[in-house]
C-alpha cells in the first residue's frame, strides 16, 4: 500500500503513534510518505519505502496568521499526485481531518479518489476541538472521513457526546514497541540518579495544566518524608518553571531533577521504580504505557482512557484526580516492600502486552485494507 500520513511532528502523544506506526508500516513492505511541518522527531530513515515531505507557509505581510490548512492541503494534493498515493490516515482533528477532507475534494475534481482514515487522539476532542470557535469544523472533519479511529472507549464516548456524532467510531487503542525495551534492563544506570537506597520516582510529559504538575511535587514531597527518594521530571513545558519554585518552596529541589526533553526516555523509565501520572484529562496516557513496557508500575488518576491503560492494583493504582493523599498512601505501598514492588514491576509489563505494536499494528492494517475497497 502507498500510505500518507499527517501529524504533529512534536514530542507529544499523538505524534510519536504516527511515526510508530508509519514506521511500522515501512517495516512490513508499505511504502509511507509523512507529511508534516518539520521531521516528526522520531522517524528512522534506516527503513526502505520511508518518505518525508515537508510543509512549508509562504509568510506574506498581509497575513496576520498564517494559512497552515491551505498550505497542507495543497501539500497533500502534490504528495497525492506526485507518489500516487492510495490513502490518507490523519493523526489529531485539528486541522489534519479538515485540510484532508478540502485536499480529497480537490483530487476528486481530477477523478483521483483517496480514503481518508482519521484518528482522534484526545485534546483534539476534549480540549481544543471542543471549543466552540472549532466545534462545527471538527465535527464536520469528523462526519466526512471515510474511517474514524479513536485511542481508548472513553475518548469515543466524548467525541460522541461533544460532538453529537451518530457515524460509527472505532476504538484501536495505542501500542508500544517492547522491542525498545526488552533489551534495557542491564543498561539502566540508577546510580546516575540515585544511591542504591534510595527508590526513583518518576513524570514523563508536556508539562500542561492537564498534568497537574503540583499534584506530582506534593506527592513526591510526602513520599520522600517517609523514605529516601529521588523524583525525575522529565520533558518542557508551560508549568516547569512554576514547578520547580514550588520543589524551591518546599525545600526538596536537591531531590528533584528537571532533565527538560529527553531522547532518552525509555532508559530514564526503566531506571524508576515507580511512574506519577495525576491528569485532568487523558485519553489514553501513552507514557504510562511506555512506564509499563520499562516494568515501572503507574499511579494514575482515574480520568479518561486511564482506567483501560493502568490496571487498577495490577500495574499499579488508579486513584481519584486530585486525591494527593491517596495517591502517596498508594505509591507508599508499592515502593516501601521490594516484594511488593517486584510484583508490581512484573505485572505492570504484563499489562502492557496487551497493547504490544504486534497486536495492534494489524488492526491498522485492517482498516487499511477496509479503506481501500471503499
Ligand atoms: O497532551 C498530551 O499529552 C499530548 C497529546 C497529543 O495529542 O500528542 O496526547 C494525547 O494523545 C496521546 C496519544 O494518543 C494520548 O496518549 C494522551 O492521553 C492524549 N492527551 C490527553 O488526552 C491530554
Amino acid at each position: 500500500m502507498k500510505i500518507g500520513i499527517v501529524c504533529y511532528p512534536t514530542y507529544g502523544g499523538s505524534g510519536i503513534v504516527a511515526t510508530e506506526l508509519g514506521m511500522a508500516m515501512a517495516k512490513k513492505g508499505h511504502e509511507v510518505h509523512f507529511i508534516a511541518y518539520s521531521q516528526p522527531v522520531k522517524i528512522d530513515f534506516f527503513y526502505a519505502h520511508m518518505n518525508f515531505h515537508q510543509v512549508t507557509v509562504p509568510k506574506y505581510p498581509l497575513f496576520q496568521y498564517e494559512p497552515y490548512e491551505l498550505a497542507l492541503t495543497s501539500k497533500i494534493v502534490d504528495t497525492v499526485k506526485s507518489f500516487g498515493l492510495e490513502l490518507l490516515h490523519v493523526h489529531y482533528a485539528i486541522p489534519h481531518a479538515y485540510a484532508a477532507f478540502n485536499a480529497k475534494q480537490i483530487l476528486e475534481e481530477e477523478n483521483i479518489f483517496i480514503p481518508i482514515i482519521t484518528t482522534l487522539h484526545g485534546t483534539d476532542i476534549t480540549l481544543v476541538g471542543n471549543n466552540p470557535l472549532y466545534k462545527p469544523a471538527v465535527t464536520f472533519s469528523i462526519n466526512k472521513s471515510d474511517i474514524v479511529t479513536c485511542v481508548s472507549e472513553s475518548l469515543k464516548e466524548d467525541t460522541i457526546d461533544f460532538f453529537g456524532i451518530k457515524r460509527e467510531i472505532l476504538v484501536v487503542p495505542n501500542f508500544i514497541d517492547h522491542s525498545h525495551y526488552d533489551f534495557l534492563e542491564d543498561l539502566c544506570p540508577r546510580y546516575a540518579f540515585a544511591n542504591d537506597h534510595e527508590k526513583i520516582v518518576i513524570h514523563v510529559s508536556n508539562f500542561r495544566k492537564v498534568k497537574r504538575i503540583d499534584d506530582i511535587i506534593h506527592i513526591f514531597y510526602n513520599i520522600q518524608k517517609k523514605m529516601p527518594a529521588k523524583l525525575l521530571m522529565v520533558g518542557d513545558g508551560p508549568e516547569k518553571e512554576k514547578a520547580e519554585l514550588l520543589c524551591a518552596e518546599l525545600g526538596i529541589e536537591r531531590k528533584v531533577k528537571f532533565t527538560g526533553k529527553s531522547r532518552e526516555v525509555s532508559k530514564l523509565l526503566c531506571l524508576s521504580d515507580l511512574f506519577l501520572l495525576p491528569s485532568e484529562k487523558e485519553s489514553f496516557g501513552l507514557s504510562a504505557l511506555e512506564a509499563m513496557a520499562a516494568k515501572t508500575p503507574v499511579i494514575s488518576s482515574n480520568k479518561g482512557g486511564l482506567p483501560e491503560v493502568n490496571l487498577d492494583g495490577k500495574s499499579g493504582f488508579v486513584c481519584e484526580m486530585g486525591n494527593v493523599d491517596r495517591m502517596t498512601q498508594m505509591a507508599l505501598y508499592i515502593l516501601g516492600d521490594e516484594a511488593i514492588l517486584g510484583r508490581f514491576k512484573k505485572n505492570a509489563y504484563k499489562v502492557s502486552m496487551r497493547f504490544d505494536i504486534n497486536k495492534i499494528v494489524p488492526l491498522y492494517e485492517e482498516l487499511y485494507q477496509k479503506a481501500l475497497k471503499l
